[in-house]
C-alpha cells in the first residue's frame, strides 16, 4: 500500500496515529515513520516489526516466527483497512452527505413525534388514551449513515436494527411509508409492520429484519442470512446491530464465532451508548473498548465516534467490501451517548425530569441516573448540529420539512384502524391444514415389519437424502454432521459423498444451529438443522420459542426449517442423553412437531417436514434407530409424504384405546397383543404429529372404545398425555365408561444406571396391568 493523495489530506495523519494508538499501539512509531517517508507502508512495517530473534515455539507446534508473522500481517491488514476507509471518505459525494444530514434530521423529527405520541394522548382505545411503547434514539441519529453504501432496496443487503435504530431503518428505505411504519409500530395500529402484534419496526422486503425484544437473538438470524447469502453466492451482506449491554449475551458471541469460522458475509456493529438500560459500561464489561471482543474471534475491529456520519458510512462500506470479497465479518464499535431514557417512560428517570420533544438535548437535572460528566461531554457532540456546521448548511428548512412529513404520517396513524380483534387468533402458522379425520384401520400403517428391511436410522438418512436431492435450497447444518464424519450416529455418513458441500458442520452451539436455520430459511433456503441429542436444545431454547415460533405471527414471514431432534431414553444413557423434550415445545404456539415411530413414516414425514412452510421439530427416537424388530422394506423412490397432523391407527379395536407416539407406540402394540390373547381388542393410535394434533382421530377412538389409556415415555406432569386427556374429557366425556389413564415416566430426571432407568420408565407390565384395571372399571 502506497501513500496516496488521499492519505496526504489534512487530518489523515492524526487519524492514522489515533487508529494505531487504539488498536495497534506498538506499531505506531514504525507505521508513522513509513507514512512520513511516503514509502510503501506494508514493506516498511514488515521490516520494522519482524524480529530476527530466535525464539522457540510459542504454543505447542507453532513457532514464534509463525506467530509474529501473523501479528505483522494483521497490522499490515489493519493499516490497509484504515487507508481504504480514508479513500471511501474521500469518495463520499455531496448528495450522500446531504442525505446523511437530512436523514439524521428526519430521524430526530420522528423520535420527537414518537415522544409526543407517548405524552399527548392523541390515540384513543375505547375511553382511554393509548401511549404505545417505544424506544428513543436521541444522540444516536448518526446511525443513519451505516447503510449509506450498503445495497439498499429489495434483494439487497439486510440489516437487523436494534430497538433504537430507526435511523438505520430510514436509510435502508427512506420513504414516507417507512416513517409511517415506525409510528404505526409504536401505536399498534393495523397494517405494517406487524398489524399490532408487536411493537418493533421492520420491513424485510427492503432489507430491514424486524427487531426483537430479546436483544441477542437477531444476531443469530443475521448469521443464518449470511450463511444463505454465501451458499447462494449472491455477494449480499447481512448486518447485525446491538448495544454494548447486549454484547454480554451469549447468542451474540455465538453469531460472531459462527460467521468468523466460515467467513460469512456479515458485519457486527456494537453501539456503545454508555449505558445499557441503567447499567453503566464499567459494570457491563472489563474490556478496554468493545472492539476488543473481536480479538477472541479472529476478526478485525474498529472503534469509531458514533456521532460522525462520514466515519460511520466509510467503516460500513469498508466492512461490506471485505464481506463481499469473502474475507468474513468485521466488528464496528460506535461510541456515542444516549441523550434520553431507555424508552419514553424512562426519560424522567434518566434525566431527572420528563423532557418535552425538542430539537436540542434536554437538561440533565439532579436525580437523573445519567452520568453528569459523560452527559456534559456528549452534549457538545450533537451529530446533527456538528455535521450541519461541518457542511456549512442551514438546516432550519429541512427540519420543518421533516416535521411536516412526519406529521402527515402521524395523522394517518391516528386515523388508521385498530387491527381486527380476530387477528389475535390468526397467523400462528403459515399453513394449517384442516384436521384430517381418523384413518380407518391399517391405512397409513406402511409396510409390515421385515428383518430384511431398512432400519429407522437408514430411513431418516433416506429422508434427508430425498430432500437434498429434490431441492438445491436444502442443506444440513449441525454439530459434527459434515466432513468425513456424518453425525454422532453416523446417520448422515452415506450422504457425504453426494452432498458433502451441503452437509455443513455448525460450531458447537445449539443456539447457532437453530438461529442459522431460521436466518437461512428467511433468506430462501430450506435448512435441516440437527441437535445432536435433543437434551441440548435447551441451549438453543430462546431461538426456538422466541424467534422461530413467533416470526410468522409477528410479521408474517414463513420459516421453512426442519430441526432434527434425536431423542429419548431406553438406552441407559443418563440424564443428558435421554430426555423427552417434546412437551417443552408442544405448548409453544408456532412450532410443529412430528414424532415418527416407523421407518416408513420417518422418511415420509421428513418429506412433509421439509416441504412445510413453518418450523418443524422432527423427533427421531434413538432407541428405534437400529431396532431390528421394526425394520421395513422401503422403495428406492421417495414415499408419498404423510400430511403433518394425521395420526395412524396401528391396530383396530373396540374395548380400549391406547394412544401413544414415538417408541411407546411399539410398547402399546405389544401390550395390545397380550390383551388380545384374552379376547380383549385394544386399538392403538400412533399420533405421528403432536402439533398439529389429530384431534378428530383421538376423539373418534375415545368415542368408539369408551376407555382410553395414554402412554408415553415422557415424565408425567405437564406432559402431552395430560393435555390429550384434558381434550378427551372436555369433548368426549359422555362416551367414557372409565377415567382416562395416563402413563408416563416418574417425575424425576432420567437416571443412568440400568435398574434406575428401568424403575423410571413405564414398563410393559405396568401398562398391561393398568389396561386390565381400566377394563375392569
Ligand atoms: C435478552 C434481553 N434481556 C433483557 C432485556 C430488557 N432490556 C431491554 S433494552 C435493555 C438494555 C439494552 O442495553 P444496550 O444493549 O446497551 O442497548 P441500549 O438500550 O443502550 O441501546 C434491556 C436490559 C431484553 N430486551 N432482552
Amino acid at each position: 500500500m502506497t501513500i496516496t493523495e488521499t492519505a496526504r489530506r489534512s487530518g489523515v495523519r492524526e487519524r492514522f496515529s489515533a487508529f494505531l494508538a487504539e488498536r495497534h499501539p506498538f506499531a505506531l512509531k514504525p507505521a508513522l515513520a513509513a507514512f512520513d517517508r511516503g514509502t510503501e507502508i506494508d514493506q516498511a512495517l514488515r521490516e520494522a516489526l519482524t524480529t530476527g530473534l530466535a525464539i522457540p515455539e510459542t504454543t505447542p507446534a507453532v513457532s514464534a516466527g509463525e506467530r509474529l508473522q501473523q501479528a505483522v500481517e494483521e497490522v499490515v491488514e489493519a493499516c490497509r483497512g484504515f487507508f481504504r476507509r480514508e479513500e471511501i471518505l474521500d469518495s463520499l459525494t455531496s448528495d450522500e452527505k446531504i442525505e446523511m444530514l437530512r436523514g439524521m434530521i428526519l430521524t430526530r423529527a420522528l423520535d420527537n413525534r414518537l415522544k409526543q405520541f407517548f405524552t399527548g394522548g392523541e390515540v384513543r382505545w375505547g375511553n382511554t388514551s393509548f401511549q404505545g411503547k417505544g424506544f428513543r434514539s436521541l444522540g444516536q441519529e448518526a446511525i443513519y449513515a451505516a447503510p449509506m453504501r450498503l445495497r439498499r432496496g429489495p434483494n439487497g443487503d439486510v440489516i437487523s436494527p436494534m430497538i433504537r435504530d430507526l435511523g438505520a431503518a430510514l436509510c435502508m428505505h427512506n420513504t414516507p411509508e417507512t416513517v409511517r411504519m415506525v409510528l404505526s409500530a409504536q401505536m399498534g395500529k393495523a397494517g405494517p409492520p406487524m398489524n399490532g402484534k408487536d411493537l418493533h419496526i421492520g420491513d424485510f422486503q427492503n432489507g430491514i429484519l424486524p427487531a426483537m425484544a430479546p436483544l441477542g437473538s437477531p444476531a443469530l438470524t443475521i448469521a443464518g442470512i449470511a450463511m444463505a447469502f454465501k451458499l447462494q453466492n449472491t455477494q449480499r451482506v447481512a448486518v447485525s446491530f446491538i448495544g454494548e449491554g447486549g454484547t454480554s449475551l451469549g447468542e451474540w458471541h455465538e453469531a460472531i464465532n459462527a460467521c468468523a469460522a466460515r467467513k460469512l458475509p456479515a458485519i457486527f456493529c456494537v453501539q456503545n451508548n454508555q449505558t445499557a438500560l441503567a447499567t453503566p459500561v464499567p459494570e457491563q464489561s472489563a474490556v478496554r473498548v468493545f472492539a476488543d471482543k473481536a480479538i477472541g474471534y479472529g476478526i478485525p475491529a474498529i472503534t469509531i465516534d458514533g456521532t460522525e456520519p462520514e466515519q460511520i458510512a466509510a467503516a460500513f462500506a469498508w466492512a461490506a467490501e471485505r464481506a463481499r470479497a469473502g474475507a468474513g465479518p468485521t466488528l464496528i464499535e460506535l461510541v456515542a451517548m444516549r441523550m434520553c431514557g431507555h424508552a419514553h417512560h424512562d426519560d424522567m428517570l434518566y434525566l431527572g425530569k420528563d423532557p418535552q420533544a425538542s430539537w436540542s438535548y434536554p437538561q440533565l437535572t439532579e436525580g437523573g441516573y445519567a452520568d453528569p460528566t459523560l452527559y456534559e461531554f456528549w452534549s457538545h457532540k450533537d451529530p446533527i448540529t456538528t455535521y450541519a456546521a461541518k457542511l456549512e448548511v442551514d438546516i432550519e428548512r429541512w427540519k420543518r420539512e421533516a416535521e411536516e412529513l412526519v406529521e402527515r404520517e402521524a395523522r394517518a396513524v391516528i386515523d388508521a384502524q385498530w387491527p381486527e380483534p380476530s387477528a389475535a387468533r390468526e397467523g400462528v402458522f403459515t399453513d394449517v391444514a384442516p384436521p384430517p379425520s381418523a384413518a380407518p384401520a391399517g391405512e397409513g400403517a406402511g409396510p409390515t415389519f421385515d428383518p430384511k428391511g431398512k432400519t429407522f436410522l437408514e430411513a431418516v438418512m433416506l429422508g434427508v437424502g430425498d430432500a437434498l436431492r429434490n431441492d438445491p435450497r436444502t442443506f444440513v447444518y449441525g454439530e459434527d454432521v459434515g466432513g468425513k464424519y456424518g453425525n454422532a450416529f453416523l446417520l448422515l455418513r452415506p450422504l457425504l459423498g453426494e452432498f458433502g458441500d451441503r452437509i455443513i458442520n455448525s460450531i458447537l452451539s445449539e443456539g447457532t444451529t437453530i438461529g442459522v436455520c431460521i436466518g437461512a430459511a428467511l433468506a430462501g433456503m430450506r435448512p435441516i438443522g440437527e441437535i445432536q441429542f435433543n437434551d441440548f436444545v435447551a441451549t438453543g431454547f430462546n431461538q426456538l420459542v422466541n424467534n422461530a415460533a413467533k416470526i410468522h405471527y409477528r410479521w408474517g414471514a414463513s420459516v421453512p426449517m426442519v430441526l432434527r431432534m434425536p431423542w429419548g431414553g431406553l438406552r441407559h444413557a443418563g440424564p443428558y442423553h435421554s430426555q423427552n423434550t417434546e412437551a417443552w415445545f408442544y405448548r409453544t404456539p408456532g412450532l410443529k412437531i412430528v414424532v415418527p415411530s416407523t421407518p416408513h413414516d420417518a422418511r415420509a414425514l421428513m418429506a412433509s417436514a421439509v416441504a412445510d412452510p413453518d418450523p418443524v421439530l422432527y423427533y427421531e427416537h434413538i432407541a428405534l434407530y437400529r431396532d431390528p424388530r421394526i425394520k421395513q422394506l422401503l422403495s428406492d423412490a421417495p414415499p408419498e409424504p404423510i400430511p403433518i397432523g394425521k395420526a395412524a391407527l396401528r391396530r383396530a379395536g373396540k374395548d380400549l384405546a391406547i394412544i401413544s407416539y414415538g417408541a411407546y407406540v411399539h410398547v402399546g402394540m405389544r401390550v395390545a397383543e397380550k390383551l388380545a390373547k384374552d379376547g380383549i381388542e385394544a386399538a392403538v393410535l400412533d399420533l405421528r404429529s403432536l402439533v398439529p394434533l389429530d384431534r378428530p382421530a383421538i376423539l373418534a377412538l375415545a368415542q368408539q372404545c369408551n376407555r382410553v389409556m395414554i402412554i408415553h415415555e415422557d415424565t408425567r406432569t405437564g406432559s402431552v398425555g395430560e393435555s390429550i386427556a384434558a381434550i378427551i374429557q372436555e369433548e368426549a366425556f359422555d362416551w367414557l365408561d372409565a377415567p382416562i389413564r395416563i402413563i408416563g415416566a416418574l417425575d424425576t430426571p432420567v437416571p443412568y444406571s440400568p435398574p434406575l432407568e428401568e424403575e423410571f420408565l413405564p414398563s410393559e407390565d405396568e401398562i398391561e396391568a393398568a389396561a386390565r384395571e381400566l377394563l375392569r372399571y
